[in-house]
């Protein structure tokens, strides 16, 4: 790193080698002078957010001089790097993750300098400063969530990698629940964000609109794309500490603003002041908010603005690293290894195809070989990862929309598709239906382009993200690239969560436990060190000490419920949890009519009968996209069937049911330790992989399951009697589609009942109802709730049953986490490095 600094700037370097604290006493003191000087405040009052706001930037410090001095590090190796492109990066709280990756919150605890504000619980304090952070909310669900604990462990495994993504000025909305409804508020999270680092200097001007006009140019017919509106990306960079080395990534997060500055001064000065100021305000639309759709396209000619504006503004910054390099372009793929986090960044692929062939002057064969890496050598450029088979989600732009928005995109684009339909035809002579089946082009009216298709033909590996899930798209969706590419360019990669932020974060009491158990901290490196608590199953003040943790967050989460919902719920009672995005396919709907039977079979039980049962809570939590009517309606029948179910007083403590507002990363650290059960209860074949369920089962807790993505994984690591599977296989779904559809659809009893119930009006106007209920009655029952109910219920009579025993259940909870080593996304990131992107770590040295 020395011999990459300048001479004469290297003995100022060297004489002035910036150390930052290593004990309480040095962590005070950049405390109070960041009170004093950064924040010009006083130490006399120092609330909360000056004390979350010093705090931060005195972690931060550190984290910049390794930072710094990673980057260095990566450039003046010049080793290959990965890129990551996602479109979301839902990150949560910063500050905490910082101090436990640095390895320094205890110097933190009680320090003295923010004693003013809680003098009576010192040891509180820090987790009340923590809490003042706002979560940076950059994504919906657990697409977004994936890419956050990716970068956790890239940075933890040294791995030399960049996140790209977009600056929403506006994360995922806020959820207010008002009289049982969700009401979406805006999220500003910027106004005070000490861990991004505007660069004002890294810009990149982004073309839209305008024509390709044909030129020649020394005897060469070349296209050049002109005219049109440029838009102004500016770099803003948030540092990714790993845990436990030096390591700090970067994240880049993309703004956008009008060109030229602040105004069009040309405009302005010709007295159209109010028309420049509307450019600059379009402008800054593109990156103003994020779309707030999990699983779900819309095709808003916006949201296309947005993939091009963060793709090209990434590109034109990779090639540049790449360039400085000096290397030949054939290099590229040896120095560059780029994911593609589901289609949206597709563009990436046909935009480095223009660089090369319209900027750079290669030849399109040449061009087409580095983007997608088909010479000889193993060259590695593009991967794709596909997140979902639900054809709602997968991307289709009208070819219309791209021919306006980004023309010559359209004709690379179609050349692609030219030359792999021409490869493909001598390749099938006899098959001229194939041709229309994976044409990029979809011959539709409108005409369409498939971007996954795209991505497919584009990279050179493609992966799903459970086992199941990636059988399926091989013999479902992208069936005929199976036969076109050969089975080698797909394959799987298994999600995992970090083990930091989902364990030692989240549950410190947990994991110091483990930690006893296991040899230390390692296990939160290695975790497959877990396997070590098995041997401790059988020691009593062991188990007993595992009881009392999960005791203990199931107190905190109820009073959490006691504050925001008003409503007191029993911590001694079962706590049955479903968080996560609000969709049909992850059937919240069968979870509430699940309670809803319930609460019918406690009303009609003797007040003996009833002292026998066990006391449950079923806490929902979770979005649903502002448009998504259904979804709404489902968060309003379990807010209603609370409202009812919650005040009658022959039900007391049996039963409980809470909707939790607002669920978002920093509320999942504290849900996740504090759940008995947990509900991951898809249609067979429709959850791609889920990662909370993963979270659930790491915290000690048991699950409750179809036979869908992750979940199979789970129960072949930690055993079929550690968890509770119930339900149709995916195999069967398209058999028991067609017959409700096409032969006589009975609706089960139990579940008929339950609906005559909404119907009398229990649970407030049922016609509010009647749209969930005619879905499944007379509308196919798409997502076989009917067909499954039967068997949910009975697996939660198991539940129940299971639970009295509770020294076998604490037992089944220590088994289950000893086997979940191979969950952690530092796995993942290791299969990546091995079978796609072909890189390696790089060590940064300690000081
Ligand atoms: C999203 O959150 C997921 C898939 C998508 O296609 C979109 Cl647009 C958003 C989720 C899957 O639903 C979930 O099963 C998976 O665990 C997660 O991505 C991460 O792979």
């Amino acid at each position: 790193v020395e011999a990459s600094i300048p001479e004469p700037q290297r003995e100022a370097w060297k004489r002035n080698q910036i150390t930052s604290f290593t004990d309480k006493d040095g962590f005070e003191k950049e405390v109070v002078r960041h009170v004093e000087t950064t924040l010009a405040r006083s130490m006399f009052n120092c609330d909360e957010i000056a004390a979350y706001s010093a705090t931060s930037l005195s972690f931060r410090d550190r984290l910049i001089t390794h930072w710094n001095r990673t980057q260095q590090r990566q450039t003046y190796r010049d080793t290959k790097r990965v890129y990551y492109l996602s479109l979301e990066f839902l990150m949560g709280r910063a500050l905490d993750n910082a101090m436990l990756n640095v390895g320094l919150k205890n110097v933190a605890q009680g320090m003295q300098p923010l004693r003013t504000f809680a003098p009576d619980d010192w040891d509180c304090i820090i987790e009340d400063v923590i809490k003042q952070e706002h979560d940076a909310a950059l994504g919906n669900g657990g697409l977004g969530r994936l890419a956050a604990c990716f970068l956790d462990s890239l940075a933890t495994l040294n791995f030399p990698a960049w996140g790209y993504g977009l600056r929403y000025r506006y994360g995922i909305f806020k959820q207010e629940i008002i009289d049982g409804y969700q009401v979406e508020v805006p999220d500003y999270w910027l106004d005070f964000n000490p861990w991004e680092f505007p660069r004002h200097d890294v810009t990149v001007d982004i073309q839209f609109f305008g024509q390709v006009n044909k030129k020649t140019d020394g005897g060469k017919t070349i296209s050049v794309w002109e005219a049109g509106e440029i838009v102004q990306a500016v770099a803003y960079d948030v540092p990714i500490p790993g845990y436990d080395t030096p390591t700090t990534n970067n994240l880049r997060l993309w703004s956008s603003k009008a060109s030229g500055g602040e105004f069009d001064f040309q405009k302005f000065n010709n007295g159209d002041y109010e028309s420049s100021v509307a450019d600059q305000q379009r402008a800054e639309t593109i990156s103003a908010v994020l779309y707030p759709n999990d699983n779900l396209e819309r095709g808003k000619e916006l949201r296309l603005k947005q993939q091009y504006f963060w793709v090209a503004a990434s590109l034109y910054d990779i090639v540049r690293r790449f360039k400085k390099s000096r290397r030949s372009w054939n290099e590229f793929p040896d120095q560059v290894a780029i994911q593609l986090n589901d289609t949206h960044p597709t563009l990436a692929i046909v935009e480095l195809q223009r660089i090369l062939v319209d900027v750079e002057g290669l030849e399109w064969d040449l061009a087409w070989e580095i983007v997608t890496s088909t010479v000889k050598r193993p060259l590695y450029c593009f991967g794709y990862t596909n997140h979902t088979v639900l054809p709602e989600a997968l991307e289709k732009w009208p070819v219309g929309l791209v021919q306006h928005l980004l023309p010559r995109h359209l004709q690379i684009i179609y050349d692609i598709n030219l030359f792999f339909l021409q490869s493909v035809e001598k390749a099938f002579p006899n098959d001229r239906d194939i041709l229309r089946r994976v044409s990029i082009i979809e011959e539709s009216q409108p005409k369409m382009v498939r971007m996954a298709f795209l991505a497919i033909v584009g990279s050179h590996k493609v992966n799903g993200v459970a086992e199941l899930h990636s059988d399926l798209i091989k013999t479902t969706i992208f069936k005929d690239f199976v036969e076109i590419y050969g089975p080698d360019k797909f394959t799987n990669v298994t999600n995992g969560i970090t083990p930091r932020r989902w364990l030692h974060q989240a549950n410190p009491r947990l994991s110091e436990l483990i930690a006893s158990k296991c040899g230390g901290k390692d296990f939160l490196k290695d975790l497959t060190l877990l396997n070590q608590l098995e041997k401790h199953i059988g020691d009593k003040q062991f188990r007993k000490e595992w009881a009392e943790i999960k005791y203990a967050n199931k107190v905190r989460l109820a009073k959490h419920i006691k504050d925001t919902t008003g409503v007191v719920v029993n911590p001694a009672s079962l706590f049955d949890v479903q968080v996560k995005r609000i969709h049909e396919y992850k059937r919240q709907q069968l979870n509430i009519f699940g309670v809803i039977h319930r609460y019918l079979s406690l009303k009609a039980m003797t007040p003996d009968q009833r002292k026998k049962q066990l006391p449950r809570v079923s806490i929902f939590g979770g979005k649903a996209a502002p448009g998504y009517w259904m979804a709404k309606q489902i968060i309003h029948l379990i807010n209603s069937v609370g409202a009812v179910v919650n005040k009658d007083e022959d039900i007391g403590d049996l039963l409980k049911v809470i909707f939790l507002e607002d669920y978002n990363v920093s509320k999942a650290e504290m849900i996740c330790p504090a759940s008995d059960i947990s509900e991951h209860i898809s249609t067979a074949g429709t959850e791609a992989s889920g990662t909370s369920n993963m979270k659930f089962v790491l915290n000690g807790g048991l699950i409750i399951g179809t036979c869908d993505g992750a979940n199979i994984e789970i129960t072949r690591e930690i055993g079929e009697s550690n968890i509770f599977l119930f339900g149709n296989l995916s195999e069967d779904v398209e058999d028991l589609r067609h017959a409700h559809t096409y032969g006589s659809h009975a609706i089960d009893p139990d579940l008929d009942k339950v609906f005559n119930e909404i119907e009398k009006g229990t649970f407030g106007t049922p016609h509010d109802f009647s749209a969930m209920i005619a879905a499944v009655r007379h509308h196919g029952d798409y997502y076989l709730v009917s067909d499954d109910f039967h068997s949910y219920i009975e697996t939660h009579q198991l539940v129940d049953e299971a639970y009295r025993n509770q020294d076998e259940w604490v037992a089944k909870c220590i088994t289950s986490v000893s086997r979940m080593g191979f969950f952690t996304s530092d796995r993942c990131i290791n299969e990546y490095a091995e079978e796609i992107w072909n890189v390696e770590p790089l060590l940064v040295d300690r000081h």
